[in-house]
């Protein structure tokens, strides 16, 4: 196992990865060298062949409280368009597996971004999300704006950046930012690696046929995806698992998936 700084990696169930965030003197604030290592966990997971899902958490004190500022701070213009400074940040959006954010306190700034990036959001009773960049004097530069709005609408998306002001797990998942709401910050781990236990028993070219096309939803217009979901749809029709999972389910069996 390679050992990390500032995260934590285990397999706690077959065919999920659970990827904890443990930088707990800064409330698990994100800087560069721990997203360089939360890439390299989730590739690692990604190409293993044995991870179908990711569950991505922190603790219960903070998810993420953003990115670090005290990094941040000393940044110009000229040295952060010349390093394209958090490009890689977003890696993370690349990964072919589904990763579902299991998020408990803080996920504030960057660290609501990062949870964002992922496919599905579940969240404790003591969440606390939001884009407080504007009382630093900035604005979300992890996709928040964007994300965000898509998630939640204009009128919202609007005053929570231009307020700072942070809003519940219980309100996150009321306006469908998260996709639900537990009652204790280990039952949103517990639940998440549920979740990514029933993803990861599925075929995998499926799973990652899925999530992609959602992604085309969430990233694309409407006509192109459909066109796109259709073009896909067509070619499962070219996998085993596609002959394995309708074969069985004629033959009330269990299907036993190729991932092929
Ligand atoms: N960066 C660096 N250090 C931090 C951060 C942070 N974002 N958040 C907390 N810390 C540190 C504190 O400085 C403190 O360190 P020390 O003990 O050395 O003084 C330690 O963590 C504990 O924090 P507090 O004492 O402040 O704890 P409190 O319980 O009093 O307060 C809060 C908790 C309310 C969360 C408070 O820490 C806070 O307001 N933090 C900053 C939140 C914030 O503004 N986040 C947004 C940052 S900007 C950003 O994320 C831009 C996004 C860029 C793109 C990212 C792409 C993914």
């Amino acid at each position: 196992a390679t050992a990390y700084e500032f995260i934590l990696t285990s397999t706690p169930r077959p065919g999920v990865g659970q990827i904890t965030i443990n930088r707990p003197k800064a409330l698990n604030a994100l800087s560069t060298p721990l997203m360089k290592e939360l890439n390299a966990a989730v590739k690692s997971f990604a190409t293993d062949g044995k991870t179908g899902a990711i569950v991505l958490t922190g603790s219960e004190r903070a998810f993420a409280a953003g990115a670090d500022i005290k990094e941040m701070a000393p940044l110009t213009f000229s040295s952060a368009y010349k390093t394209d400074f958090i490009q890689l940040w977003s890696d993370l959006t690349q990964c072919p597996i589904p990763i579902i954010a299991a998020v408990n306190g803080y996920a504030l700034g960057g660290g609501c971004e990062l949870a964002m990036m992922c496919d599905i959001i579940f969240c404790g009773p003591k969440a606390v999300f939001g884009q407080p960049e504007i009382k630093l004097g900035t604005i979300p530069g992890g996709g928040g704006s964007q994300r965000l709005t898509r998630a939640i609408g204009k009128s919202k998306a609007m005053e929570i950046i231009l307020t700072g002001k942070n809003f519940s797990g219980k309100e996150a998942e009321k306006w469908g930012l998260a996709s639900k709401v537990f009652e204790t910050a280990e039952a949103t781990v517990e639940g998440a690696l549920e979740t990514a236990e029933t993803i990861a028993g599925y075929g995998g070219v499926a799973v990652k046929a899925a999530k992609e096309v959602v992604n085309q939803a969430y990233e694309g217009n409407l006509a192109e995806g459909v066109k796109y979901e259709r073009r896909m749809f067509h070619a499962l029709f070219a996998t085993k698992d596609q002959k394995i999972g309708m074969t069985a389910f004629a033959e009330k069996k269990k299907p036993e998936w190729s991932h092929e």
